[in-house]
């Protein structure tokens, strides 16, 4: 049996809930607060973050290690390219990602003096970067999409100055294990 340690606000534990759901795999949730995690999540993740994935033996945290196992351990459907220069250009993705966009939207959640401004040029970032990329749903797509979601459904962020963006968001939640994460964000506390 799969267990997730998760949080529904949690962008990262989206990356993998997505995951999971385009595998169809069951699993069960140990919701965790954040602002009073149990001190056993630190014999999980010494970081003390979730998502944490466990099945049977295996403890892993880390949003993109948990999505490249289930990708590789549940082949079906794949979620990553077959050609090794194209896969590892899906882990740059997610890596540059991680470094931008991630940063730039928790400065954002805390009211940062400048972080509009920061997370408008991350976002003109990966605008210009989605541009170049090839038009398909990888790891990479479900790497972003969860700050997308969050931006445009728990803050009303105005993405239309980001059409490419925009339109593959618009697109990709069409999938149902995509849609299932609005209705999650439409839950949150405001
Ligand atoms: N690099 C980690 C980041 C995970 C992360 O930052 N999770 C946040 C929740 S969205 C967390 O647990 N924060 C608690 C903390 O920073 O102490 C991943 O990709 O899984």
């Amino acid at each position: 049996m799969i267990t997730l340690y998760d949080a529904d606000r949690c962008p990262y534990c989206a990356r993998v809930r997505i995951v999971l759901a385009e595998k169809g795999l069951e699993y069960e949730t140990v919701a965790i607060d954040l602002a009073d995690r149990p001190a056993w999540l630190y014999e999980k993740n010494p970081l003390g973050k979730v998502p944490v994935l466990e099945e049977d033996a295996l403890c892993l945290p880390e949003s993109a290690v948990i999505m490249e196992y289930l990708d590789e351990r549940y082949l079906e459907p794949g979620l990553m390219p077959a050609d090794p220069a194209d896969r590892a250009l899906v882990r740059l993705r997610i890596e540059r990602f991680d470094n931008a966009l991630g940063d730039a939207y928790y400065a954002f959640r805390r009211g940062e003096d400048g972080s509009v401004e920061r997370l408008s040029s991350c976002l003109s970032f990966l605008e210009r970067a989605l541009a170049r990329w090839p038009d398909g749903y990888t790891l990479a797509e479900i790497a972003y999409l969860p700050w997308l979601i969050r931006l445009r459904g728990l803050f009303g962020f105005d993405l239309s100055p980001f059409p490419v963006l925009l339109e593959r968001l618009d697109r990709l939640c069409e999938r149902p294990a995509v849609a299932a994460e609005l209705d999650v964000v439409a839950a949150l506390p405001r």
